[in-house]
């Protein structure tokens, strides 16, 4: 179905009689939202599979638990950008409409991402709310949720942007992404294996690795390059844009292995997990770098516990070692850096979207 203009509900205070929109910052999220809905409606009115009443509240409660509840950083970067390198010409009601709709594909690939992987990493709370494999009658059938939501960005590809120019770029680059990501997720779920804890084999290059593939191209690389191809660019012309990106995740995920263990779980929305799981974190990769023998020992007696005396026994000694003021010093220093390669980029428009994704994650509280 047509999408109408009054579905998109743009602000009071932009002018209705112009098809062309400016769009503020709270009027862009309310859009974003309101294109959610039609989305929503449409995957629940998908022609491919005839629903039942039950099989159609089951996917509609699926979609508001595990789409819309993040920061919607990913999604809202697209739109963003895309502004962006139109360099200060207004976008049209349709460019708004499809830079919206990829950047809920975004939304949706996090989403299918983030419900196997609190599975996989046994977590407990997510955006605020019980993991949704926790929920009462959910429990395995979300891994099945998660392929729908899968399934759901090549639906929502096929019908807003089959037959246009950008289709099978787009498609292509969905399937590139979501492939480094599951291989991300690979290497950080075979590198803490059961039965084989050594945390010798811990290392800055190891975590290096595994961060890039399973965070940096999903979550920077690929809303920039979802506005790059929709503004009609040849992606293979922008790699030192993707490496640029891909540091700014590397530096995005250290935050998120910070926050996981200093972070307020009631501001970060999530408990972290990290120590139990013997993960690959930043934080014990430097507690190594630094320990002394004897608190070698505790850091190897106690990593990958699940018993919280364990666990507190950790974070002592990260606090000992002033893994804080590591971290913070490491903040300083990348931004720095980022800063530095960003300004030297030849192209202002391009800057532009590099220093706006960077100014959303200093220094970040969650
Ligand atoms: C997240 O890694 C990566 C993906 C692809 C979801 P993580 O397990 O550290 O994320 P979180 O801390 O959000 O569970
Ligand atoms: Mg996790
Ligand atoms: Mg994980
Ligand atoms: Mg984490």
């Amino acid at each position: 179905r047509r999408i109408q203009s009054t579905e998109l509900s743009f602000s009071s205070s932009s002018s209705s009689s112009s098809s062309h929109h400016h769009l503020s910052m709270a009027d862009l999220k309310s859009t974003f939202l309101n294109v959610y809905s039609i989305l929503k409606s449409e995957l629940l009115h998908d022609p491919s599979f005839e629903f039942t009443d039950e099989s159609r509240l089951w996917v509609e409660r699926m979609l508001d638990y595990n789409v819309p509840g993040g920061k919607l950083n990913r999604g809202l970067s697209v739109v963003d950008s895309f502004k962006l390198l139109k360099e200060g010409k207004d976008l049209t009601e349709e460019e708004v409409f499809l830079s919206c709709a990829l950047g809920w594909c975004i939304e949706w690939l996090q989403a299918y991402f983030l419900v196997l992987d609190d599975i996989m990493d046994n977590s407990v709370t997510r955006r605020g709310q019980p993991c949704w494999f926790r929920v009462p009658q959910v429990g395995m059938v979300a891994i099945n949720d998660g392929i729908l939501l899968r399934n759901h960005i090549h639906r929502i590809l096929k019908k807003h942007f089959r037959g246009k120019p950008c289709y099978v770029d787009l498609v292509d680059l969905f399937n590139e992404v979501e492939l480094q990501t599951a291989c991300g997720q690979m290497i950080d779920l075979i590198t803490t294996f059961e039965g084989e804890k050594d945390l010798s084999k811990y290392s800055l290059p190891i975590h290096r690795r595994i961060v890039q593939y399973k965070t940096a191209y999903y979550s920077f690389y690929l809303p920039v390059a979802c506005a790059l191809v929709m503004a009609g660019e040849d992606l293979e012309k922008h790699t030192d844009v993707k490496n640029v990106l891909v540091d700014m995740g590397i530096y995005f995920q250290v935050q998120d292995d910070y926050l996981d263990c200093f972070a307020d779980p009631e501001t970060l929305g999530k408990i972290g997990t990290d120590i139990e799981d013997f993960k690959c974190s930043w934080l014990v990769v430097k507690a190594l770098e630094r320990c002394n023998e004897e608190q070698t020992k505790i850091l190897y007696a106690n990593y990958g516990k699940p018993d919280p005396s364990n666990v507190a026994k950790v974070k002592e000694l990260y606090k000992e070692l002033d893994l804080e003021g590591v971290f913070k010093e490491y903040e300083s220093k990348s931004y720095e850096k980022l800063t530095g390669v960003i300004e030297a980029h030849q192209s202002k428009a391009i800057q532009a979207v590099l220093k706006s994704f960077l100014a959303k994650i200093y220094q970040r509280q969650k």
